[in-house]
């Protein structure tokens, strides 16, 4: 059994922001990560890959070489976690024994909770998703394809082409990218010549708005207003029938309350999808509708290793720390960021990136200072950001407080404006500074830019 210093579980964003730091600061032997995947991916930029804007390859790097020179890469996974007795038990069998630990291991995409769907079918049978590694390569050539057969479509009196966008009533991971390959299909389709009566498209979300934060809902809304883009509310995506190309939804429970009786009007008849039948039998409400191509964003949930230590975990299973301190509410040597943590902010890289500040900052003050009832010194605010790409050279720069639920941007104009300038920045720029920035530990978000730019702001944001 080996001992380490600090233990990381994951090599994802947040886990190499942290442990890229600490190896360096505490030095060669000190810091374990443990991560069983031979490739790290840059999960943004699988949104341009599914649109046909970048190729896959540019969003993975082999592990070895992004895992900090001076850690030692444990390559293999946790299978449960010992906080009684500062140990982690690995998939191989061993024991890892820690002073501190960082969890880091991300969200769990969970396939099977929809009937009849498997990671395996994304590209077969017009179902693509771009929430995989695997699956990611085969939306565009899906779109590509449905396109074509729309513009081809001869008879004006033909069904149109049917196009289904799901967002679950789970967490997920960038609770913007449902919606993102949404606008790009649209994009497609239209560049590929198909008649906008040729095709259909529709976006059924688990939850009741489009985005959490109003003044880029708004300008969301009104964006699918304009390009006839149909949203419908409280559905969730429960089934698929690859074979019929049939997609069920079911109303779930976060729609409106009755106390009695029925739930009120379903989906208003004219805004059905064409092919479409209703099965209602009092609150169960399911829509079966005939598709031509879905992207589907499967239910997530924190992965499944960490419910077998419930001290560690909140009653939905997240990694329980504190919203500022990143400290675990029990164990005061156990920090965690990232998607797998109870963090109530909106999860994102860039929130990992402002994350992975903080638990540094406290987590070295706690090693320099081992009294620990001392204040820990950093804390975070909540910062997330969501760059909504609405077309080739458009986008939607969502930046806020997730605490709070106010915007909190960085650039000197209205970021719910779409923009090329923030398209360029997202697709060119972020990729690398994540690739040299982030991963190397030295990036923690752009506050310092924002502040920078603030003079300028107020002098162009007065009248927003
Ligand atoms: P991850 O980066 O997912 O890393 C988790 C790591 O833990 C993985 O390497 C995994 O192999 C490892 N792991 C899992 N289980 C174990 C175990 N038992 N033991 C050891 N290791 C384990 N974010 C943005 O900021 N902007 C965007 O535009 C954006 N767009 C996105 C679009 C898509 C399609 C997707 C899928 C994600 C997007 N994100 C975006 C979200 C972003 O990728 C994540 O929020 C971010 O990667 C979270 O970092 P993390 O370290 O928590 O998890
Ligand atoms: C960001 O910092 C980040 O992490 C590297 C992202 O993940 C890919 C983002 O999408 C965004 C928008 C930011 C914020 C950065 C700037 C410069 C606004």
């Amino acid at each position: 059994s080996s001992s380490y210093q600090v233990v990381v579980i994951g090599g994802g964003s947040g886990g190499l922001a942290v442990s890229a730091t600490l190896a360096s600061r505490l030095g060669k032997g000190n810091v374990a990560v443990v991560e069983p995947s031979d490739t790290h991916y840059y999960q943004p930029l699988w949104t341009f890959v599914g649109g046909g804007l970048k190729d896959f390859d540019q969003s993975c790097l082999p592990m070895r070489d992004v895992i900090p020179d001076k850690a030692d890469w444990l390559q293999t996974r946790v299978a449960q976690v010992l906080p009684e007795s500062n140990q982690v038990l690995l998939a191989s069998g061993q024991t890892v024994s820690y002073q501190y630990l960082v969890v880091a291991a991300g969200i769990q995409t969970n396939w099977q909770k929809i009937k009849g769907l498997d990671e395996s079918l994304l590209g077969t049978h017009g179902i693509a998703s771009n929430y995989s590694a695997t699956g990611v390569s085969h939306t565009y050539p899906l779109l590509q394809q449905v396109a074509q057969q729309a513009a081809t479509a001869t008879s004006s009196s033909a069904s149109p082409r049917q196009l289904l966008f799901t967002m679950p009533s789970t967490p997920i991971k960038c609770a913007g990218a449902p919606q993102k390959i949404m606008y790009l299909a649209d994009e497609i389709l239209c560049r590929e010549g198909a008649n906008r009566n040729a095709y259909r498209i529709d976006y059924f979300t688990g939850i009741g708005k489009i985005f959490a934060i109003q003044k880029y809902a708004d300008k969301l809304l009104a964006i699918c207003r304009d390009r006839g883009l149909n949203l419908h509310y409280h559905y969730d995506l429960t089934e698929i029938r690859p074979f019929q190309r049939q997609a069920v939804f079911t109303r779930n429970a976060t729609a409106p309350a009755t106390t009695n009786g029925p739930l009120p009007s379903p989906i208003p008849t004219e805004t059905l999808p064409t092919r479409a039948q209703v099965q209602s039998e009092g609150n169960d409400h399911q829509i079966t509708v005939d598709y031509d191509f879905i992207h589907v964003t499967p239910p997530m949930s924190a992965p499944d290793f960490l419910r077998k230590t419930p001290a560690l975990v909140n009653a939905g299973g997240w990694v329980d720390v504190d919203a500022k301190t990143l400290q675990h509410v029990r164990f005061p040597n156990v920090f965690s960021l990232g998607d797998c943590s109870s963090l109530p902010t909106s999860k994102t890289a860039a929130a990992a990136a402002a994350e992975s500040w903080v638990v540094k900052e406290n987590l070295l003050h706690l090693i320099r200072h081992h009294d620990s009832t001392s204040a820990l010194p950093a804390q975070y605010d909540g910062y997330t950001s969501c760059p909504l790409v609405t077309g080739k050279n458009k986008l939607v720069l969502a930046e806020f407080n997730g605490y709070e639920g106010t915007p909190l941007e960085t650039l000197p104009f209205n970021q719910a404006q779409e923009s090329n300038s923030a398209y360029q920045l997202t697709a060119h720029v972020i990729p690398q500074i994540y690739w040299q920035g982030m991963v190397r530990g030295m990036w923690h978000g752009p506050s310092t830019i924002r502040s920078a730019f603030k003079p300028v702001a107020a002098m162009t944001k007065s009248s927003d």
